[in-house]
């Protein structure tokens, strides 16, 4: 032990008695040297501390506070809005388990390469530790982690999006001594360090050591490079904790559909980043539907984790405690939910501002803005106000639809996966999976128009399989081998769909209305689980026949309706050809059982 890691061992810790926490707080600060270190315990003294120095740092920006109390406007470095996918790591042992869908490097050099910029890099900076617990505290099947990082502003997010603070880390010292007990080997909790750095794009990495359980990122505040309980714990990381213990970590919404008879069926559904999940998860019942007793409860806006049941469902839970969600597009016609959520005690990320100081992004309202996302007078020459890829953070609790059971330790029953993307052509609104393994290649072979989510070029086709292709951990050929896994004798899983919200006509513009309408399909979803409404078997899948949605009442022509549900046989053989060919990039560990139903899905085209 050198001279500085003793150092800060004798500082008589608020923090824990568990000696591997307390090791590992030693080591990092022997390397950072900060000049302080706190010990966060998540409460509201707390909270109100670290909001008040970062108003007075200027990191934060009161917001009109007569319109919306409690909110907060934080002006991001302009070259850190986003992922930095091309950045990121998942650094395994063997290359191969890292598989083609993610950038790899060797774990010690990694380490080497990141440790040096960690190196000294908070001289003059506060070290926060944050315990944090992923799912409700009381929760089986929540997982825990904690968080080392120099930003206040990753701080308090964190408070908001995970369960964050003393219960978390008397959680992770309980797990802790128990497996001690046992005599375990291994870390027994997730260990992420992350500092900003100098923003420097240039100095900027996202590593991940699934073996280790442990994230280090430096370089970027933005979420999904900074939260590191988001995607890098609860996605990356998870998702190889999941298959070797027999679950799925998923980017998906967790969404309550309760009938006018009172029933309620939980659905799961996976879009890329910036495709719907946080607007569907917060769905509002068109009018007709409120009337006649559907109601639409949020569980989840982001991420599912599933794990089967003892009656052989897949029982989920969401993970986070908070949305971390997009601002553009949000309105009182779009997402009246998420509008009403965020109405007070929000942080606003890279948004524009009224005159009045209100937060403001495209899509909200017609207001003209004052300031846009970099404070410059608002000039339509510079582009949008708000940053396509302004974000909102907000407690899951102020939404006024959070589902009584997202609290559940145990989770909620998922009827229903529904996968999906953006795609201008070629995919109709809505088909059905035949069984569990034609609903792993719908899964595998999704493909979706990228967005301002990560940073790169956007509205360019993509192959995502079930939105994971920036999150899954581990190869994705042994990840789609493990989602075929769970069909075994025994188990009752969810029927499989897939949707496409996105296609445009001639013009441009979108053909379905979308948002709460997107209510009218999950209805015929939920009727093909009961077993009440009608299909009719197409080469790609079932279809809902004519009268099977109820489409009336929205404005859609006859041509547009057609063109929802049209399948183009020639553009399809194109589209099973690339996703063939996908396939074979993933080598050896592709399983055949997919390429074997690529085929059979081939050969009802070519006789349709
Ligand atoms: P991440 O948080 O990045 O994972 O995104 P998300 O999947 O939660 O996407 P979100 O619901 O925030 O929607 C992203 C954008 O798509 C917003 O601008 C929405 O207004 C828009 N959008 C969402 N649902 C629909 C829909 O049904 N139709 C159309 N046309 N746009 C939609
Ligand atoms: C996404 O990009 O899918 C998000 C935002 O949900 S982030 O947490 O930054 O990944
Ligand atoms: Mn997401």
């Amino acid at each position: 032990m050198n001279a500085v890691t003793q150092l800060y061992q004798d500082v008589p810790a608020p923090g824990t008695r568990l000696q591997e926490l307390q090791d590992w707080v030693g080591e990092v600060a022997a390397l950072v040297r900060p000049d302080a270190i706190h010990w966060c315990d998540g409460s509201d003294d707390e909270y109100a501390a670290l909001l008040a120095g970062m108003r007075s740092d200027g990191i934060l920006l009161p917001l009109n506070q007569a319109t919306h109390p409690g909110c907060w406007l934080h002006r991001s470095d302009p070259d850190d809005v986003a992922r930095v996918e091309h950045l990121t790591f998942v650094c395994t042992r063997e290359r191969d388990d890292a598989g083609p869908n993610n950038h790899w490097m060797p774990p010690d050099e990694a380490h080497a390469k990141i440790d040096a910029l960690f190196e000294g890099c908070m001289r003059g900076r506060t070290m926060y530790v944050v315990p944090y617990c992923m799912g409700p505290v009381d929760s089986p099947l929540a997982r825990c982690g904690v968080e080392i990082t120099d930003s206040p502003y990753v701080v308090a997010n964190m408070r908001i999006m995970t369960r964050m603070g003393e219960a978390a880390l008397a959680r992770i010292e309980r797990e802790g001594r128990e497996r001690a007990a046992r005599g375990e080997r291994g870390p027994a909790f997730v260990k992420g360090l992350h500092s900003l750095g100098e923003l420097d794009p240039e100095r900027r990495f996202i590593m991940h050591f699934p073996e280790q359980l442990s994230i280090k990122s430096y370089g970027s505040g933005y979420g999904g490079n900074a939260l590191l309980g988001k995607k890098c714990h609860a996605l990356r990381i998870a998702s190889w904790q999941a298959r070797q213990e027999g679950w799925l970590a998923e980017h998906m919404l967790i969404v309550g559909i309760e009938n006018p008879r009172g029933e309620t069926h939980y659905v799961a559904a996976a879009f890329p980043s910036a495709c719907g999940k946080t607007n569907l998860a917060m769905l509002i019942p068109p009018e007709g539907y409120r009337e006649a007793g559907w109601k639409v409860w949020t569980v989840g806006d982001d991420i599912a984790w599933m794990h089967p049941g003892d009656d052989g469902r897949l029982w989920a839970i969401n993970p986070e405690a908070g949305f971390f969600g997009v601002a553009p597009g949000t309105s009182a016609k779009s997402n009246p939910n998420a509008l009403a959520t965020i109405a007070r005690d929000t942080i606003f990320t890279n948004v524009a501002v009224t005159e009045d100081n209100q937060p403001w992004w495209e899509g909200l309202d017609d207001r003209v803005p004052a300031l846009d996302w970099q404070g410059r007078p608002y000039d339509p020459a510079n582009g949008p106000a708000a940053h396509p890829n302004a974000r909102f953070t907000v407690s899951a609790k102020q939404c006024p639809a959070y589902s009584p059971r997202a609290e559940d330790p145990h989770g909620v029953p998922i009827s229903a996966i529904v996968f999906g993307g953006r795609r201008a052509s070629l995919v109709p609104l809505v088909f059905e999976a035949r069984d569990w393994t034609h609903g792993v290649l719908i899964g595998a072979a999704m493909a979706s128009e990228t967005t301002a989510a990560a940073a790169g070029q956007v509205g360019v086709v993509r192959r995502d399989p079930m939105a994971m292709k920036p999150f899954c951990g581990y190869h994705f050929g042994d990840y789609f081998s493990h989602w075929l896994s769970f069909d075994k004798p025994g188990a009752k899983l969810p029927k499989v769909f897939h949707v496409n919200w996105f296609r445009k006509d001639a013009d441009g513009r979108f053909v379905w209305p979308g948002f709460g309408e997107n209510l009218r399909v999950l209805e015929w979803i939920i009727g093909r689980v009961e077993g009440t409404a009608g299909a009719v078997e197409s080469a790609i899948g079932g279809m809902p026949r004519e009268g099977d949605i109820h489409l009336e009442g929205i404005g859609l022509g006859i041509g547009a309706a057609r063109a929802l549900f049209a399948i183009d046989g020639p553009e399809w053989r194109a589209e099973l050809a690339d996703i063939g060919g996908y396939l074979d990039g993933y080598g050896e560990r592709a399983p055949e059982a997919l390429k074997v139903e690529l085929r059979r899905i081939v050969d009802a085209l070519a006789r349709a």
